[in-house]
């Protein structure tokens, strides 16, 4: 029979290569949209015709429960959030509503409605923030640093305590920082490759950064979404780590886009006071032992392919 799916969150960049992913293993993909004045669909374009979209918020709990009355779903994956780490801490009650209540409001419309539905909880590396361990596991002590990080362990949580308490077969990954050209503008990544690409067409001549000195353990959203899935196909719930197990600074990501195109970043990036944060996560490294060997994960893109994929995939935007 064919399995259902429901992604929330189907319009950012995980819901958009999740979606591919699960239709190419033969799912009926539902994803829910939320409403607004102008559709920004972009990401899930090439896949409209394929996509069942159902209408509601994470910040309407009878809103959930009517999409899951009308999809069905076998697994659901809650992929929505307020995702972007600075806006938590200029609307720290919204990012709470969202990212952390969200989920709470989605496992009680699942568990009054079906009980037999697989859940993933998209939890985040920034949970493990002023890290008390390097590298990091499933066992590592969680210390959030912004509210979006406090909001995230909140809903790891409430997903570990529903599944103990009510018997749900639900799931946290815990995924560090992943990328690809559908990345929002606004993270370092996206915002890096999209200058690069501007200033080589000639549109721009300066990048205005934050902290060049963070870690981040970067890999490939394409290759992450495989994970997901792969949690939900266990006998038995558990939560993973997924990384490359590398570390590189925003600075190592500013000098290979630039050289990927023959020019110099010191020529163009300025540091700017305005894109530092309140408080920084310095530096971030996940273990993916567990994935590996339960799951049979691996990344295949590592950092250097990623970022120069990104940048080959903005200059062709931008050429357009
Ligand atoms: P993203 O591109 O920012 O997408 C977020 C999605 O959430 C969008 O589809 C957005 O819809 C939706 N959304 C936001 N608020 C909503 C609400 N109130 N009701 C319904 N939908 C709402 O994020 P992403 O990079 O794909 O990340 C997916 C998930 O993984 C997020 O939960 C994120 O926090 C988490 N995560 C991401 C990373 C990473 O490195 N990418 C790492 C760890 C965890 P609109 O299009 O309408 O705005
Ligand atoms: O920042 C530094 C910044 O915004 C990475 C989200 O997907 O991954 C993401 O969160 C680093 C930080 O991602 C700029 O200070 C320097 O140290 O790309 P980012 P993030 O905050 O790590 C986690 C795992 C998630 O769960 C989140 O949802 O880069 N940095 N200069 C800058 N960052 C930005 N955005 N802009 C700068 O100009």
């Amino acid at each position: 029979m064919t399995k259902r799916a429901l992604i929330t969150g189907v319009t950012g960049q995980d819901g958009s290569y999740l979606a591919e992913l699960l239709l190419d293993e033969g799912y009926e993909v539902y994803g829910m949209v939320r409403r607004s004045s102008t559709e920004r669909f972009e990401r899930i374009e090439h896949l409209r015709d394929r996509l069942h979209l159902v209408h509601g918020d994470l910040l309407d709990g009878s809103s959930l429960g009517r999409v899951l009355e009308e999809s069905e779903p076998d697994e659901v994956y809650n992929l929505a959030a307020q995702s972007f780490v600075p806006t938590s801490w200029t609307e720290p009650v919204l990012t709470a509503q969202f990212t952390g209540l969200g989920v709470t409001r989605l496992l009680e419309a699942l568990r009054s409605t079906r009980r037999d539905v697989r859940f993933y909880q998209a939890s985040s590396s920034e949970m493990f923030g002023k890290v008390l361990e390097s590298p990091q596991s499933e066992t590592t002590p969680f210390y959030p640093r912004s509210p979006y990080g406090v909001a995230k362990v909140y809903g790891h949580y409430i997903t570990v305590n529903y599944r103990e308490s009510y018997d749900l077969f639900a799931v946290s990954g815990i995924l560090f920082n992943h990328e690809s050209p559908r990345r929002g503008l606004e993270f370092v990544t996206r915002k890096v490759s999209h200058a690069v690409a501007s200033i080589k067409l000639g549109l721009k001549d300066e990048l205005r950064l934050g902290n060049l000195d963070a870690r981040r353990d970067w890999g490939f959203a394409g290759d992450y979404v495989r994970a997901m899935w792969a949690m939900l196909q266990r006998d038995e719930p558990a939560d993973y780590v997924i990384a490359t197990g590398e570390s590189h600074t925003v600075g190592e990501c500013v000098e290979v886009a630039f050289a990927h195109v023959g020019l110099d970043w010191k020529q163009h990036v300025v540091q700017d006071e305005r894109f530092m944060r309140p408080a920084e996560v310095d530096l971030l490294v996940g273990d993916p032992s567990k994935a590996r060997a339960e799951l049979g994960w691996e990344p295949e893109v590592r950092f250097a392919e990623l970022v120069r994929m990104m940048v080959d995939a903005d200059i062709e935007l931008l050429s357009r």
